[in-house]
């Protein structure tokens, strides 16, 4: 490899639980590209999973960050800052919804389970951009994961659809604030991947389907691309892309999706 996009850059991933999440898709664009990381992970079930694949990019830092909580938020951060001083990025891949919003009706939506589904998957962008701005003391970069779903009905999507609508737009007012401070802040939008969320949703093998038939490009996208488009984002290339919603999805919102019906009705 002979371009380094991230050499000297320090960045902070949120959200990796496998070898197959798009965070770690993200951490392995950024680590060949000269990155120096550090991760987040929300409880002990998931230290373990975390520490493991971190071992493979050494010194890389591993520190609780439930970002419900704003205390962890808050502690990640200033472990960080005593042990860089700054940072130069963060990738926000996180989303939680309970498994039951994602097959009821919406209209049937708990008003408790959908705070929930905002506070993880669009709110903790608002608090941890908050958090690491003070730290990105020469500008910095945020990248963060949405879905189609926020743009259009995408049956079963349903809580986590107005989540990550709300996430976009969260994106484009943090892009205001932040700018002053050469921080930028982007989304990516996704086209359906297996991994461990999305492979508890029963109509993923047919978002796949449809997408890997109809897309333009005919094919299903890979962590990889993902990570690939944030690495970009990250990177200087972007210095002038903000606050926007890029579609790394093999031209799946192509799709005549209204004529999809899940799993057999
Ligand atoms: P994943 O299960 O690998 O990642 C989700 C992560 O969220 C996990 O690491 C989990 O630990 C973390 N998380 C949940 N609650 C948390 C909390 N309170 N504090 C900290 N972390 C928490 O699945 P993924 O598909 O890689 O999902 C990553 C992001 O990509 C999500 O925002 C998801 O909506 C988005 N996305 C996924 C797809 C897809 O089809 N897989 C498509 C578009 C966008
Ligand atoms: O953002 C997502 C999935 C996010 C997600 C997944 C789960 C499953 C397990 C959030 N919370 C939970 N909670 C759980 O308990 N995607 C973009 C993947 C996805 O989810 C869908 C999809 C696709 C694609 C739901 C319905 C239809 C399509």
């Amino acid at each position: 490899m002979t371009t380094r996009l991230l050499e000297e850059k320090r960045g902070v991933v949120l959200g990796v639980a496998n070898d197959r999440s798009i965070a770690w898709g993200c951490a392995q664009a950024c680590a060949h590209h000269g990155a120096e990381l550090a991760f987040g992970y929300p409880n002990d079930a998931m230290k373990k999973r975390v520490e493991e694949l971190a071992q493979t990019m050494p010194g890389a830092p591993v520190l609780l960050c439930d970002v419900t909580k704003d205390d962890d938020i808050s502690a990640f951060f200033a472990k960080l800052k005593e042990h860089w001083g700054s940072i130069d990025f963060v990738v926000h891949s996180i989303a939680f919804a309970h498994r039951d919003d994602l097959k009821n009706p919406f209209l049937q939506t708990p008003r408790d389970h959908f705070a929930l589904a905002m506070d993880v998957s669009a709110y903790s962008l608002v608090a941890v951009a908050r958090e690491a701005a003070p730290l990105m003391t020469n500008g910095g970069s945020i990248v963060t994961m949405t879905y189609y779903g926020a743009e259009k009905v995408i049956p079963n999507y349903n809580v986590m659809g107005v989540a990550k609508a709300a996430l976009e737009a969260c994106t484009r007012y943090l892009a205001y604030d932040l700018g002053p401070q050469s921080i930028r802040i982007n989304a990516i939008s996704a086209g359906p991947i297996r991994t461990l969320s999305a492979s508890a949703i029963s109509d993923l093998r047919i978002m796949l389907d449809v997408a890997e038939k109809t897309a333009p490009l005919r094919r299903n996208v890979t962590q990889t691309e993902v990570g690939n488009a944030a690495l970009y984002l990250l990177s200087d290339l972007a210095s002038g892309v903000t606050g926007e919603v890029h579609h790394v999805d093999c031209g799946y919102n192509t799709l005549g999706l209204s004529a999809y019906e899940p799993s057999g009705e």
